[in-house]
């Protein structure tokens, strides 16, 4: 039995550290990730991924907590991603995520994972949806994703995901105005967090005007769900948006479609990964030099040295 087989045996008994090694192998695509890839993704698409992104400090990890909590108490096995923001404002509020969900990793039903941010979004939406798919093929009911900010990066890790909360807190006027562009392009659901504070009704209202003012891109119009992380207001209806949504993703076809695109990404840079591999392998064999000289002396023109790059074979 191979290396990885007996990881995957271990990690599908909730062994953590093997898990997390098998985790480790597929975000750093150490040898062998392809190995955990082929023997996982049959198993995959069973989990409820949700992905939550937001300002630094909307509260997406106190209500990640919460969420996590109320799905455990349906019996829901539950994995936690954390995509590390590389900002160095909230470097330090990672580190105080890890200590509030303290509490739950103690529980065997519940994995905690962060990620390093490598700097390349695209590396870390794909590598994000890896790891989610790992977690997914192990049989974690749920696969809850942090990212932060709702830029471009965390539009492509939310894609990791098959509903997006975008969330906003109460009197963040500008957070409004500053997530309208990209807000129907990813927001599955909208949460205004903190609403146990004042101003919770207006920022309801300002997003729903906003909603009104857009043209829907599907049949779904996102909800828009207040909630506190703090004292658990809107836990259930926010985990009730998210089943809603994923019924009608499933049965309008959007699931399908956005798999489709995911996966089209995913072969296309898969076969671009490899045929460079393949070509700089053929030239760390030497064949360069020989084909370089043939252009210099006039043998070869450049265009005619790529075509006989790519087609591996010697034309004189
Ligand atoms: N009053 C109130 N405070 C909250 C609520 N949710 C979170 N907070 C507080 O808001 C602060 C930030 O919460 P986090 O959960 O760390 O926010 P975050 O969005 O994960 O922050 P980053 O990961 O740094 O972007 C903490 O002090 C929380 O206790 C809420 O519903 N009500
Ligand atoms: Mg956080």
């Amino acid at each position: 039995m191979s290396d990885i087989n007996k990881l995957l045996e271990r990690a599908r008994t909730g062994r953590i550290a093997d898990t997390a090694r098998l985790l480790s192998i597929v975000e750093n695509e150490e040898p062998g990730a392809a190995d955990v890839v082929r023997q996982t993704y049959a198993q995959t698409g069973r989990a409820t991924l949700v992905g939550f992104t937001g300002p630094p400090g909307a509260g997406k990890s106190t209500l990640v907590s919460a969420l996590t909590a109320a799905y455990r108490q349906t019996g829901a096995r539950v994995a936690v991603v954390a995509v590390d923001p590389s900002s160095p404002y909230t470097g330090g509020a990672i580190l105080g995520d890890r200590i509030r969900m303290r509490d739950q990793s103690l529980d065997a039903g519940v994995f905690i994972r962060s990620m390093a941010n490598r700097g390349q979004s695209g590396g870390l939406a794909r590598a994000t949806r890896r790891v989610v798919g790992v977690l997914d093929a192990l049989g974690f009911d749920v696969v809850l994703v942090e990212t932060v900010g709702v830029g471009q990066h965390e539009i492509e890790v939310a894609r990791a995901v098959d509903t997006v909360c975008l969330l906003t807190i109460p009197g963040a006027g500008d957070d409004i105005q500053a997530i309208k562009a990209g807000i129907m392009e990813i927001a599955d659901l909208l949460v205004v967090n903190k609403a146990d504070r004042p101003g919770a009704d207006e920022t309801v209202k300002d997003l729903t005007q906003m909603l009104n003012l857009g043209t829907p891109r599907t049949s779904w119009r996102p909800p828009v769900i207040r909630t506190s992380a703090k004292d658990g207001t809107g836990i259930q209806d926010l985990m009730a948006a998210v089943q809603r949504h994923r019924a009608w993703a499933a049965e309008s076809g959007e699931a399908r479609r956005r798999n489709v695109e995911a996966m089209r990404n995913e072969i296309h840079m898969l076969l671009q990964e490899r045929v460079l591999r393949e070509l700089r392998e053929r030239l760390d064999k030497g064949g360069l030099d020989d084909i370089v000289s043939r252009v210099v002396d006039k043998h070869l023109d450049p265009y005619g040295a790529v075509d006989t790059l790519l087609e591996g074979r010697g034309r004189g």
